[in-house]
């Protein structure tokens, strides 16, 4: 059963949720949610704009082994993408962590993980443009959706979804990822310069990519940017 941590204005979902472990405040399965973030993160130290009104989370995973992290990356990505279909929003996955609708960026997924304690704590942090955004991005602002609607549906779609990773492996997940991946079969650029042929992902969610002398590249620390 997931609980929700409530808090109006913090530094971020995923720094707070770290120190709330840290304390014993907080543990599997907590969600720790914000109406507003002063320094909201994304990857690689880069910033998330964080407007009041938006929706930041983190959700608390505690295992006592180790787990895949990338995994619960496409695992939330189809989370938020089955979500917003509830509510007649058809997005994409852009490759490795984005959520694309109409061709903008609408959310971004942030993993983190830590040992503590002895045990290994996964921290996804989900930003979602629900009321605003920055200027080369979109949100839903047209859509009029109640945060606390979606949260009730992501958390049920979690759950599911969840288990069914746990039952059947990543190629569930997978598969249900590449139905919707942004670029799939198109010529991309990645954040390295390299370009070629969308194929896919493989078992391990490495970018499947064709380059003109149809030799096949797996990719796992990049990101598409075109
Ligand atoms: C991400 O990073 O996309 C992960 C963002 C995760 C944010 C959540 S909010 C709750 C939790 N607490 C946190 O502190 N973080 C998580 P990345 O792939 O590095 O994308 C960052 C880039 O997205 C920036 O450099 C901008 O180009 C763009 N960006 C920043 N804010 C945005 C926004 N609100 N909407 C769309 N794009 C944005």
């Amino acid at each position: 059963m997931f609980k929700i941590l409530n808090f109006d204005k913090v530094q971020s979902t995923n720094k707070l949720a770290f120190d709330l472990i840290k304390d014993n405040k907080a543990q599997h399965q907590n969600i720790i949610i914000a109406n507003e973030q002063s320094s909201g993160i994304g990857r690689m130290n880069r910033d998330w704009v964080s407007q009041r009104g938006n929706l930041f989370l983190s959700i608390i995973l505690q295992f006592n082994d180790n787990v895949r992290i990338s995994d619960y990356s496409f695992l939330s990505a189809i989370c938020i993408g089955k979500t917003l279909e509830e509510f007649d929003i058809k997005t994409k996955f852009k490759w490795p962590n984005d959520i694309i609708y109409q061709d903008k960026k609408l959310c971004g997924i942030l993993l983190q993980n830590e040992t503590i304690n002895n045990l290994n704590n996964l921290v996804i942090g989900i930003g979602l443009n629900l009321k605003s955004a920055p200027s080369y991005a979109i949100s839903l602002e047209k859509h009029d959706i109640a945060r606390e609607d979606f949260l009730n549906k992501l958390i049920k779609n979690f759950e599911n979804y969840h288990l069914k990773y746990q039952q059947f492996g990543f190629s569930t997940i997978k598969n249900l990822w590449l139905k919707n991946a942004f670029k799939l079969n198109e010529i991309i650029t990645l954040s390295n310069k390299q370009t070629g042929l969308f194929k896919g992902i493989d078992d391990e969610g490495n970018l499947i990519l064709e380059d003109s002398n149809h030799d096949i590249n797996k990719i796992f620390a990049e990101e598409i940017v075109n």
